[in-house]
């Protein structure tokens, strides 16, 4: 069955984002350009036809504008994580107020468990775990557990080279998969269409379906060629300060 997004839930980046985690080596973020392409991203968003809640700056938790690491947002029930680097952990507790307000189940991953859900990607009812730095066995095991209980599936998929597991892949649904790296030969993902983004923009490999378009970053013709020769209308989004962050359009959203 197709998806269809009605929400999505972002958080205004904080001005301690400066402070990010990162691995990019792209330089500090521009605190008030990030807020700008934050607007955009909303705007964007909303294009597609969601309802987006914005919620403030938590000035806490420098990595909290990636809300998709501290839930899993599916139609039955939703899962809200706990991350694998520490100080992201706390991002969890306000997050959890705010799915009550759209889910009545709501469901955890508990110690020793670690899992951030840009680790996972739905297809449908199945659900792909990457097993990675931030995502262990104990956390991909009670995801699937938790998964089993409302009637979906998952599994998982181990990761060598990046992040997270939609770091390097995309499902565009129609069974295309955007795919970059280490992804393009995983037999776990054989049986999709695959479109290789070229490694020198493999950045953009992190780009969402949403509700018809695919939302990807700007500054990657290839891949805009690639996928809208997929049929697909091609919305780019300005994402440079959050690329130093190591974060990608995915990151920015719980969309359900
Ligand atoms: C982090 O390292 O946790 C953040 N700086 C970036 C998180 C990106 N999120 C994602 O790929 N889902």
């Amino acid at each position: 069955m197709k998806q269809r997004f009605k929400h999505a839930i972002v958080r205004k980046p904080c001005r301690n984002m400066v402070n990010g985690l990162t691995d990019a080596n792209l330089g500090i973020p521009d605190y008030e350009l990030a807020l700008v392409q934050h607007k955009q991203y909303v705007e964007v968003l909303k294009s597609c036809g969601l309802k987006v809640e914005v919620l403030d700056a938590d000035e806490n938790y420098s990595d909290s504008c990636f809300v998709e690491d501290v839930a899993l947002c599916t139609p039955h029930c939703a899962i809200v994580t706990r991350p694998g680097s520490v100080s992201r952990r706390g991002e969890t507790v306000a997050m959890q107020k705010v799915l009550e307000n759209y889910y009545q189940n709501i469901e955890f991953i508990s110690a020793p468990g670690t899992l951030d859900a840009g680790d996972v990607m739905m297809v449908g009812n199945h659900f792909f775990i990457g097993l990675s730095e931030r995502t262990n066995k104990a956390g991909a095991s009670q995801l699937i557990a938790v998964l089993e209980k409302y009637g979906m599936i998952g599994s998982t998929v181990k990761l060598e080279e990046v992040l997270h597991l939609k770091t390097g892949v995309a499902y565009l649904e129609n069974n295309n998969l955007v795919v970059c790296g280490e992804f393009i030969s995983k037999p776990a993902f054989r049986q999709y269409n695959l479109i290789e983004i070229p490694v020198g923009e493999s950045y953009a490999a992190n780009c969402i379906w949403v509700n018809g378009r695919v939302i990807i970053p700007c500054g990657f013709p290839v891949t805009k060629q690639l996928i809208s020769d997929s049929g697909y209308p091609v919305i780019e989004v300005d994402m440079t300060e959050f690329q130093k962050l190591d974060g990608g359009v995915s990151c920015l959203s719980l969309r359900f």
